[in-house]
């Protein structure tokens, strides 16, 4: 963890940058066909790309370019260098196959460690790793990162709830790591059991791979007693490690930049925004061996700043990801996100945080569900309750749901494995 820069200056940082990037643009046009295509189509030369602000002249990659390249379109390097590969947990159509060189591990290893640094794991402490292992990169990927920084790993991958309260609380796990919804189910679970979930002795839930709103994060923490400190990655960067939240603020993921340089473009034009304004994370990696990736699209809406931050680190952070840009819900013309609608309902202190939307084509009429669960032992009045919900949401988002149940604590299916799922759009 040496050589960061986190803790360096911006100047230092932006030398790094365009040395590296100069760099990647280079050895993606010797050794991909697809970035020489693309790039000679652009008329873009790669000794023009001299510094970060030239980007702008590259076209993008998008998830598209992914699936037409499948599955080794887009690798730099063959097969024999090669050390691993993973894949993306897309719901539709062909995973997209990534893969890394001796390298990129290494690369890899450093940035979850960092990560790792950033949350306030230390050295001693013992990390329940309750990602998927598999293809998908959260497993390896923070199982790495922590043996990286020296801690210990409990490998337990998700699922097999029970087995997750029995081994943090028998081996005095410090550090649990999973999705958002699987730290809530891990809760509930132990209390099923007659665990107090608070008297485990977890102190931090690495949480990342599926969006997160500030209420979740609340309950987070206020289920598990621990500090909730978030993660965001992708696979065709790198997978988990892209950017993270440090335990001082809590306010905003510091983006690993001297790996991974971020952009916030209009998703509509394309167009680069000013720091500060929401709009379409575009990753460029600048130092992948293996599948170095020009101006990626990733879909993930967010904003980015280069405040000063408690903590000390000078890389940009990025906002939590609001939502996609492709989960973008349009409901009889009003633009709305699942994670605005979660945001409302989870004010109210009698909902539980588990939630579904059901989405319908009624002739040429959308209808919109919402499903909310109370908490648990609930005794108030039902009906009331549903009607505050309802004026809230028309009032914060303008939309009134054609349907919405408040069902008992529990009745809402839960994701023991794999990323949660609570959009059902059928139209
Ligand atoms: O989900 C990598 C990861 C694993 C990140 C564990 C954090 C923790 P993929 O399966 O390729 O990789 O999915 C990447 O997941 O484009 C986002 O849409 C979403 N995502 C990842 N982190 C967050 C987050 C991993 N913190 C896709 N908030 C990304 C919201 C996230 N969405």
């Amino acid at each position: 963890m040496t050589d960061s820069l986190e803790f360096t200056s911006r100047d230092v940082l932006r030398d790094r940058q365009n040395e590296r990037l100069r760099e990647t643009v280079r050895y993606s046009y010797e050794n991909v066909p697809f970035y020489r295509a693309t790039l000679d189509d652009a008329d873009v030369d790669p000794d023009d790309v001299e510094e970060v602000d030239d980007l702008e002249a590259l076209p993008f990659t998008t998830k598209e370019d992914f699936r037409a390249e499948y599955p080794d379109g887009l690798f730099a390097v063959d097969d024999v260098d090669v050390r691993r590969i993973h894949a993306s947990s897309g719901t539709t159509g062909k995973p997209k196959i990534v893969a890394y060189t001796e390298a990129d591990l290494d690369v890899w290893n450093e940035v979850m460690a960092r990560s790792m640094d950033a949350a306030g794991i230390e050295p001693n402490d013992t990390v329940q790793n309750a990602y998927g292992y598999g293809l998908f990169t959260g497993g390896l990927g923070f199982h790495a990162g922590a043996e990286e920084l020296g801690a210990t790993v409990i490998p337990t991958s998700s699922g097999n709830t029970r087995r997750q309260v029995e081994l943090a609380r028998d081996l005095e796990s410090d550090a649990l790591c999973c999705t958002p919804s699987y730290a809530l189910y891990v809760a509930e679970t132990a209390e099923e059991m007659g665990v107090d979930p608070r008297d485990l002795p977890l102190s931090t839930v690495l949480y990342g791979a599926e969006p997160c709103t500030e209420p979740m994060r609340e309950e987070i923490e206020e289920r598990l007693d621990a500090v909730g400190i978030e993660n965001y990655g992708l696979s065709e960067l790198i997978g988990p490690g892209v950017a993270v939240e440090c335990r001082e603020a809590q306010n905003g993921m510091h983006v690993q930049e001297d790996h991974f340089y971020p952009e916030v473009v209009d998703p509509e034009t394309g167009e680069p925004l000013p720091e500060g304004e929401e709009g379409e994370l575009v990753l460029t990696s600048l130092s992948k061996e293996a599948l170095p990736v020009l101006r990626y699209r990733t879909g993930d809406l967010t904003a980015l700043t280069t405040d000063e931050c408690e903590c000390g680190r000078i890389t940009t952070r990025m906002d939590s990801v609001t939502g996609r840009a492709d989960d973008l819900l349009i409901v009889r013309g009003i633009n709305l996100y699942p994670s605005q609608i979660e945001a409302v309902v989870l004010e109210f202190d009698d909902v539980a945080p588990h939630y579904r939307i059901d989405l319908y084509r009624e002739g040429s009429m959308d209808r919109l569900e919402v499903t909310l669960e109370l908490v648990e032992g609930f005794d108030g009045d039902r009906e009331r309750l549903r009607e505050r919900i309802a004026d809230r949401l028309r009032n914060a988002l303008s939309i009134d749901p054609d349907g919405l149940e408040l069902v008992a604590y529990g009745a809402l299916e839960r994701t023991e494995v794999g990323k949660a799922r609570r959009v059902y759009d059928r139209r």
